[in-house]
This record gives structure tokens, sequence and C-alpha cells, in this order.
């Protein structure tokens, strides 16, 4: 029953949509070739980590094959991706680095 006039619209927007942007992982890919001392370089330079951490972390991608250097917003991840492989290309190191959705 009832007057064929029920509401059939969007009705239940009970919170507020305050979706927060996603976040990406930046993650750095060992190789046979670059050496050590430059992707501890790397590390504090463009990942503003110490000495004793940039070696840590370089010495867990190393062993492991990947690891993840930091986690960003999209335009963050994808600078700083540009900024280590050109820093790689122009040193003529194989280094990769990639950007993955957290
Ligand atoms: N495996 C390299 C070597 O033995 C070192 C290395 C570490 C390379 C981390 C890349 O992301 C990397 N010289």
């Amino acid at each position: 029953p009832g007057d064929g006039q029920g509401d059939l619209g969007v009705v239940l927007q009970t919170r507020p949509k305050t979706k927060r942007p996603p976040l990406y992982k930046v993650l750095l890919l060992n190789d046979d070739y670059t050496p050590m001392e430059f992707v501890v370089h790397v590390l504090e330079r463009f990942f503003g980590m110490t000495h004793a951490q940039a070696f840590e972390v370089m010495l867990t991608v190393h062993k492991k094959g990947v690891a993840v250097v930091g986690v960003f917003s999209h335009e963050i991840a994808e600078t700083k991706v540009s900024q280590v492989m050109d820093f790689a290309r122009r040193h003529q190191h194989p280094l990769q680095c990639t950007m993955e959705k957290e």
C-alpha cells in the first residue's frame, strides 16, 4: 500500500565522507651490481635516513631482495621513485626503485 511516491532516493549519508588519500609504498630492489655505499647514500639523500638506518635498510634489501623504504602520498612517492631512478642512471648503476599502493 502507499501512494506510490515512496522515497527511493539516496538518503543514507550518515558519516561525513572524509576519505583519506591512498598511500604508496616505495620499494627498493636488490641487484648484483650497484655498490652498497651508493645505496646507503641514496637512502640518506632521498629518504632522510641516518647512516646507520640507511646501512641497515640496504642490508635488508641485499639479503631479502626488496624492502619498503618509505610510505607517501602518490605524488611524493612518484617524486622519490624518479629521483632515485634518475640518480642511479646518472651514475650508471642498475638500481631499481618502484612504488605500489599500500
Ligand atoms: N647487492 C648489491 C651488492 O652486493 C648491493 C645492493 C643493495 C644493491 C641494495 C641494490 O637495492 C640494493 N653490491
